[in-house]
């Protein structure tokens, strides 16, 4: 018997739910920026019977027994990190990128103290100091932003703030900022004014990894990141330090902020991180970047407003207030959804409108390059999509759309 067939038989809901997922991804045009599609080797180590073993503590120091080939398992991971990202110390059990944000302020910080971090409207993430997130409510926060006229980070603004704001952390990365950020510029700040410069990579992983996209690691003091976006490593989180941090960031990992490591997780890491290094995986992420600028020029020539004017990396932020006032980003995002184009609505620089309805769409450009797109194909999705925004109530024209959509999602087939 199959596993599928053991699984529909135990739990047709989730049997089905799951073959639906997976007809859904085959079907539609993933191109949420923090998405991507994993290897079946990935998948096939998480989904694996290390769901099955405690391991808690780090290799050749555990408190179970029977974790010989567990520490085969995470010393690949942390190896493997370490090679690809250049870092005396990598720490791969935080279960996401929130928590190894978590596991790095529970490490260095005391309750009260302060962070300093980009506004969530302008690119920020919610862990990094957002009042609905813990980190918003366990420290003291303030916020720099973009240049509203260039959407580019005002550099000199963010160091006025931190000498008046004396913050004990900053912290740079983003979720929907298009741009690098100057990991040596913040990291002089931070100096400064005797802070700790944290710099969250989520986003960009894959992009550093492959020498795409400037490398935090020995600039800022603590590298945070997921490992499921851009390096297609699977579900979960990293940590990255030099060796006289990499104590208190193991401690506040485990046994401060989490119980038994989830192993399968880490074997996808393990499995990502190798697939990371070859010369396939730095292809493919130069290929992410070609087609993200590649995608921003298409909007531009055609009238959309792009936030920052194009992009540095995998995502395009397009702000929808001048070329169509009358569409939120929930109405683009629903529109674009019925022909079989996800993406997500997002807040602007500048969002008068709530983060439910928003004036933007993120698009990123990781998941359709996984499926083996290129210039061409991207800019006629590009193109697609700009049409139905431009005419949204025309199901004629949104029939048409979806059947292109349809015959480029069998063309470019994710799984086989
Ligand atoms: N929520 C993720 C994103 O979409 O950017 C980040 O954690």
């Amino acid at each position: 018997m199959s596993d599928r067939s053991r699984l529909s038989a135990t739990d047709p809901l989730v049997a089905d739910a799951i073959a639906d997922e997976r007809t859904r991804q085959e079907q539609n045009l993933e191109m949420i920026a923090s998405e991507n599609h994993v290897s079946e080797a990935v998948l096939q180590a998480q989904g694996s019977i290390l769901t099955n073993k405690y391991a808690e503590g780090y290799p050749g120091e555990r408190y179970y027994g029977g974790c010989e080939h567990m520490d085969t398992v995470e010393q690949a991971a942390i190896d493997r990190a370490r090679d690809l990202f250049g870092a005396e110390h990598a720490n791969v059990q935080p279960h996401s990128g929130t928590q190894a944000n978590m596991g790095v302020y529970f490490a260095m910080l005391d309750p009260g103290d302060k962070i300093m971090s980009l506004d969530l409207n302008h690119g920020g993430h919610l862990s990094h100091g957002h009042h609905v997130n813990f980190s918003g409510q366990f420290y003291e926060v303030e916020q720099y932003e973009v240049d509203p006229e260039t959407g580019y980070i005002d550099y000199d603004a963010l160091e006025t703030l931190a000498e008046e704001f004396d913050p004990d952390m900053i912290v740079s990365g983003s979720s929907a900022y298009p741009r690098e950020f100057d990991f040596e510029q913040i990291s002089a700040v931070a100096d400064r004014v005797g802070a700790y410069h944290l710099a969250d990579i989520a986003h960009v992983t894959g992009l550093v990894a492959a020498d795409l996209h400037a490398n935090p690691v020995g600039t800022a003091d603590f590298v945070t990141g997921s490992t499921h976006k851009t390096i297609r490593a699977g579900r979960g989180g990293m940590i990255l330090t030099s060796e006289d941090h990499a104590e208190a960031i193991d401690k506040a990992i485990f046994p401060g902020g989490q119980g038994g490591p989830l192993m399968h997780n880490i074997a996808g890491k393990a499995v990502g991180f190798k697939e990371a290094q070859s010369d396939d995986f730095a292809g493919y992420a130069r290929q992410v970047v070609i087609n993200a600028k590649a995608m921003a020029s298409t909007f531009r020539d055609r009238g959309l407003s792009v936030v920052s004017g194009g992009t540095d990396k995998h995502l395009v932020l397009v702000d929808l207030r001048d070329s169509h006032p009358e569409l939120t980003g929930k109405d683009a995002e629903q529109r674009l959804e019925e022909v079989g184009i996800t993406v997500n609505k997002n807040t602007v620089p500048g969002e008068t409108r709530s983060p439910f309805v928003t004036s933007g769409i993120r698009v990123g450009t990781p998941a359709l390059t996984t499926r083996g797109f290129t210039e061409p194909v991207v800019e006629d999705v590009a193109n697609y999509m700009v049409d139905l925004l431009d005419n949204p109530d025309d199901d004629e024209l949104a029939e048409m759309i979806s059947r292109e959509i349809n015959y480029l999602s069998q063309e470019y087939p994710i799984y086989g």
